[in-house]
C-alpha cells in the first residue's frame, strides 16, 4: 500500500492539554519506519498547522469551535486528496474532534466511488453527543452526530456534504454512554458492541459479523481507534481512561481480522495524551497494532473468509 502519514495536533477538542503531542509520540514509537519495514510505501505529511476559522462565531456549547472547524477542513480536505490519489491516510492524532475532517473526507471520496462509507469506531464512548446533548461541550465527544449529520450546530463543511449513515456506524468497547447521547444512539439505529456484548459474544463473532455486511454491500471501511477503547492497565495514556476495556488479545485479533478482510481504506489513531502516558507505552502499543493491521503476521495461515 501507498500510506500517507497525516498529523493532525488537535487538542482543543478534549478539554485538556497534551493530546496534540500524539503525533510526535506516534512518530517517535516508529509508526512510519514500522510500515515501511512491512513493504508499504510510506509518505509523512507532517502536521497540519490551520488557522482557527474566523467566519464561525464561536459557541457556548462547542468548546473551542473556531480550532475544531480549522482542522475538521483541513483533515477533510487532506484525507479525501490523499484517497482519490489512491493513498491510504492514515491520520495521527490529536484528539477524536479530528474525525469529524477524516471521515467526512472518506464520505466525500466513497460517495465519488459510488460505494458505502462504513464507519468502525472502536471507543468506549459513543461520541454521539450535540451541543444540545453534552455534558461538557467537549466537541470530541460529538464526531459521530457530525459525520451523521445530526450536529448541523455550525457550518463548519459546506451544506449537501455526504453524510455517513448511522446504520453503518458499529461501535465496539463501548462503556460510557451519556444519558441524552444513549437515546440517541438507539433512535438513529447506530450499531452498538458494547463491552458486555464483547464478553457475551467475542470479539471474533462480533468481528466476522460487521465484515460480513460491510463486504456484501461492497463497502469502504474507515477504522476510527481511540486509545480508550484499551483497558486502562494497558494504554493510560489517555485523558478520558474507563475502566473494563478491550484487552491487547481483543485489540489485535480486530486488526489481524481487519487486515485479513482487505476491507479498511482509512484510519485514525486518536486521544493518545503522552503527557498521561506511562513511557511511551501507549505510543507503542499503537504502533504494534497498527503494524498488524498493515501485515504483521505471527505465522502464516490459511485466511478465513468473514
Ligand atoms: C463525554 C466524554 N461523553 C463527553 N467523551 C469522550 O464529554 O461528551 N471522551 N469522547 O473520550
Ligand atoms: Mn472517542
Ligand atoms: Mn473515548
Ligand atoms: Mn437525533
Amino acid at each position: 500500500k501507498q500510506i500517507a502519514l497525516i498529523g493532525a495536533p488537535l487538542e482543543e477538542g478534549s478539554g485538556r492539554r497534551g493530546a496534540a503531542m500524539g503525533p510526535t509520540a506516534l512518530r517517535i514509537a516508529g509508526i512510519d519506519t514500522t510500515l515501511a519495514e512491512l513493504g508499504h510505501g510510506v509518505t509523512d505529511e507532517g502536521d497540519l498547522r490551520p488557522l482557527p476559522a474566523r467566519d464561525l462565531a464561536n459557541h457556548p456549547r462547542a468548546n473551542n469551535l473556531q480550532v475544531v472547524a480549522a482542522f475538521t477542513r483541513a483533515l477533510d480536505a487532506a484525507v479525501f486528496d490523499a484517497a482519490e490519489a489512491g493513498r491510504f491516510p492514515l491520520v495521527l492524532g490529536g484528539d477524536h474532534a479530528l474525525s469529524m475532517g477524516s471521515v467526512s473526507g472518506m464520505a466525500r471520496h466513497a460517495a465519488k466511488a459510488g460505494r458505502p462509507l462504513f464507519v468502525l469506531w472502536l471507543d468506549a464512548h459513543a461520541d454521539f453527543n450535540s451541543p444540545a446533548t453534552s455534558p461538557s461541550g467537549n466537541m470530541h465527544g460529538m464526531p459521530v452526530a457530525f459525520f451523521c449529520g445530526e450536529a448541523e450546530f455550525a457550518p463548519i463543511l459546506e451544506k449537501g456534504r455526504p453524510l455517513v449513515d448511522p446504520k453503518n456506524v458499529f461501535q465496539v468497547g463501548i462503556r460510557s454512554v451519556d444519558a441524552r447521547e444513549r437515546e440517541e444512539i438507539a433512535e438513529h439505529g447506530v450499531n452498538v458492541y458494547d463491552m458486555r456484548a464483547v464478553d457475551e459474544t467475542g470479539m471474533a463473532h462480533i468481528m466476522h459479523e460487521i465484515l460480513g455486511r460491510i463486504r456484501a454491500e461492497n463497502g469502504l471501511l474507515h477504522v476510527s481507534f481511540d486509545v480508550d477503547f484499551l483497558d486502562p492497565d494497558l494504554a493510560p495514556g489517555v485523558g478520558t481512561t474507563v475502566p473494563g476495556g478491550a484487552t491487547f488479545r481483543e485489540a489485535h485479533l480486530i486488526m489481524e481480522m481487519l487486515c485479513d478482510s482487505g476491507l479498511v481504506s482509512s484510519l485514525d489513531l486518536v486521544e493518545l495524551n503522552p503527557f498521561l502516558d506511562d513511557r511511551g507505552k501507549s505510543a507503542r502499543i499503537l504502533v504494534e497494532l497498527t503494524a498488524s493491521l498493515f501485515g504483521r503476521r505471527i505465522l502464516d495461515r490459511p485466511t478465513r473468509s468473514a
